[in-house]
């Protein structure tokens, strides 16, 4: 059977949207266009002089790889030569991108994407990623303004992760399920592979650094230990697998089954994971293939997002597992 690619996919799932005059659609193949240009260049990192740092710090205080730099113009570019987005949110950039071209007149949407997530593995060939979020602007007209992006994540239109691994593959839901895309190279267009994720409602993969054991909230140490149990009866031990790429750490969790948790730590008090960025849209993307995100006590896409490089811990993935963790964050509160 011919199989699907994501511009096919795209176009026959707009009908999902009567109103839409396909500004949504033309969005997601902009995004398409900007991953497959980034996965020529990630693949080949090792031959061409764009590993490495640029010698730059960037506004999370991270060192910035030179990746992480191609990848933000790529996706830059390409959102505003597509004209279907008024304004751009990069976590590579300290504040919003508007976008005011003659072919962004009347655009609808803003997008907010993380480039590169996990560039800091890119030098070691570990997989790494780049995640996106589309908001109705807010805003009536003219270029986009920072309140079109402090939405929260209840109101996302759609959202979706790149993971540059063994295979580049595209992820997303726009409301309606999740669905998977592997890149064919020799075609050059991403190919329906994973019709309808749905992740598994529990597992025994348990994801997070436990170098900053000492200072994870109690409930977090408690379920650790629960993790490490022997108990046939509930597949205890579970493995511990933590890549530190967090694209490839929930990629793995949402199609195997299992939980990442990156809690507050007395380096990161109020969570290191940014919540416009990586968690909102990772959170719409277990929901809508039946799992579970949040802060450890509250829903994820429920939070009131105040400034653009917000953070959030984050507890994500098969529901039993995220629903278990909690039991313990509420029975050890501090
Ligand atoms: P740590 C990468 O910098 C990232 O934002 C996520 O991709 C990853 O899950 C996490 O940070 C790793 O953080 O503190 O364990 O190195």
């Amino acid at each position: 059977m011919q199989t699907q690619t994501l511009g096919q996919f795209i176009i026959e799932k707009q009908k999902d949207f009567p109103y839409s005059k396909g500004e949504l659609s033309r969005l997601l193949r902009d995004i398409g266009i900007a991953a497959k240009i980034v996965h020529r260049e990630v693949n080949k990192a090792g031959l061409v002089e764009i590993l490495g740092e640029t010698g730059d710090i960037n506004v999370q205080g991270e060192a910035v790889k030179k990746l992480d730099v191609f990848a933000n113009n790529q996706f830059i570019a390409a959102l505003k030569a597509g004209g279907e987005c008024c304004a751009i949110a990069s976590e590579e950039n300290e504040d919003i991108i508007p976008i005011d071209t003659v072919s962004s007149k009347g655009a609808r949407y803003v997008v907010a994407f993380d480039p590169l997530d996990g560039s800091s593995n890119i030098d070691v060939n570990v997989s790494v990623g780049t995640i996106f979020s589309i908001y109705r602007r807010l805003s009536l007209s003219g270029p986009g303004t920072l309140e079109d992006f402090l939405q929260p994540g209840t109101e996302l239109v759609a959202a979706g992760y790149v993971i540059y691994g063994s295979s580049t593959m595209l992820m997303y839901t726009t409301g309606k399920g999740v669905n998977g895309f592997t890149l064919d190279p020799s075609i050059g267009e991403f190919c329906l592979s994973h019709p309808n994720i749905k992740t598994p409602s529990d597992g025994a993969i348990y994801s997070l650094n436990e170098g900053n054991h000492l200072h994870f909230p109690e409930g977090v140490k408690k379920y650790i230990k629960y993790c490490q149990e022997e108990d046939k009866a509930t597949n205890r031990p579970y493995s511990s697998r933590y890549i530190g790429s967090g694209v490839a750490d929930f990629h793995r969790n949402l199609l195997k089954g299992g939980i990442f948790i990156y809690p507050t730590t007395t380096k990161s008090p109020k969570g290191k994971l940014r919540l416009l960025y990586e968690c909102n849209p990772l959170a719409f993307i277990i929901e809508q293939a039946g799992g579970k995100a949040t802060d450890g006590r509250k829903r994820i896409l429920d939070i009131p997002i105040t400034e653009l490089h917000q953070r959030t811990p984050l507890f994500i993935g098969s529901p039993e597992m995220v629903e278990k963790v909690m039991e313990f964050m509420v029975k050890y509160p501090v």
